[in-house]
């Protein structure tokens, strides 16, 4: 973890206030939670907000501003109020903490709150976090009034972000720990944490949604699936909608543009930056670091 990110974490730890309904949304960074914030926002909020609805939140507003992070929202506010108190329910709240650091109010045993973790195919989790650093570490420098702005910033090579890798040394890594952590919680208590697959989710988005929101305890009835409600919720959180609102091309967050958080949206991309040589070392690091724990990456549907 980022020595930044630590003060966050431990506010969330003493001052957050989970409620019964609230959903969390889990994943370790770059593994597709900005799509998962906008199905689960669309899915839960489908009465006061129609997805065919013209002027629906998502086509104004970021997913990043209708879902905040845990450990960010605490760390931004110091030691200030509780931004997720003022939240009507049912309140959504996403976070890349690791299950192992989430705060026991979250993860204890008949708390009821239900988890829903998003894991992707490391080599693309890896390239598209490297991608958003470069991006991310360009807006800083360019922002930057600093004579010592580090010169290089945008030449972090895909070389350095794989060594880093794949000795676990980048945000919230080892990234495969961050998933068996999850994957494990989820076959003890599956009615706690639900465990999507985002490659899965680009196969058969509708199915994963009717899993979602069954998951959610709010079903679509069989008029909402008659007038395709599902489809719609898929479509309107489609990449290539998201790609062309007015605030996700211009807008920004933190240091991000908003744009950086839409890319390809596909999987398998990570054989475009890196060579068949990396890609094999780290399938053979993770799988070595995951024997004997029943995961596999490769696996179909779970
Ligand atoms: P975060 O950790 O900063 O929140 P996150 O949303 O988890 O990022 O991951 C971004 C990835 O999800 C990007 O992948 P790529 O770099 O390989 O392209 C991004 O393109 C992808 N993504 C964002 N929105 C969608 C979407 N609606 N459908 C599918 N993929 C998406």
């Amino acid at each position: 973890m980022p020595e930044p990110f630590l003060p966050g974490i431990l506010g969330a730890h003493k001052r957050f206030e989970p409620r019964p309904s609230d959903v969390f949304l889990a994943s370790f960074p770059k593994s597709g939670t900005t799509w998962l914030m906008a199905l689960t926002f669309t899915t839960l909020n489908r009465t006061k907000h129609p997805p065919c609805d013209p002027d629906h939140p998502l086509r104004h507003r970021n997913p990043h501003d209708c879902v905040k992070f845990l450990e960010m929202a605490f760390s931004l506010s110091g030691d200030k109020g509780n931004v997720f108190a003022e939240l009507p329910s049912r309140r959504v709240i996403a976070t890349h903490m690791p299950y192992s650091l989430l705060p026991e109010c979250i993860t204890a045993k008949g708390s009821g709150r239900g988890i829903v973790y998003i894991c992707r195919d490391p080599k693309d989790a890896l390239v598209s976090m490297w991608l958003f650093t470069k991006k991310k570490m360009a807006a800083i420098v360019a922002g930057s009034n600093d004579e010592d702005k580090p010169p290089a910033a945008t030449s972090f090579t895909i070389e350095e972000a794989f060594e880093l890798f794949c000795d676990g040394r980048c945000i919230c890594g080892p990234q495969w720990h961050h998933v068996v952590g999850y994957w494990e919680e989820s076959r003890k208590r599956p009615e706690k944490v639900l465990f999507l697959r985002y490659e899965e989710m680009l196969r058969d988005p509708v199915g994963n949604v009717r899993k979602l929101a069954e998951f959610m305890g709010c079903t679509f009835s069989d008029e909402e699936e008659a007038a395709g409600v599902v489809e719609q919720i898929v479509e309107l959180c489609s990449i290539d909608v998201l790609k062309n609102v007015e605030v996700n091309k211009n807008g920004t967050q933190e240091f991000v543009k908003n744009e950086s958080f839409f890319r390809k949206g596909v999987a398998g991309d990570w054989s475009n930056h890196m060579t068949p040589v990396m890609a094999a070392r780290l399938d053979k690091i993770v799988e070595d670091a995951l024997q004997g724990s029943g995961f596999t990456f490769l696996a179909g549907p779970v």
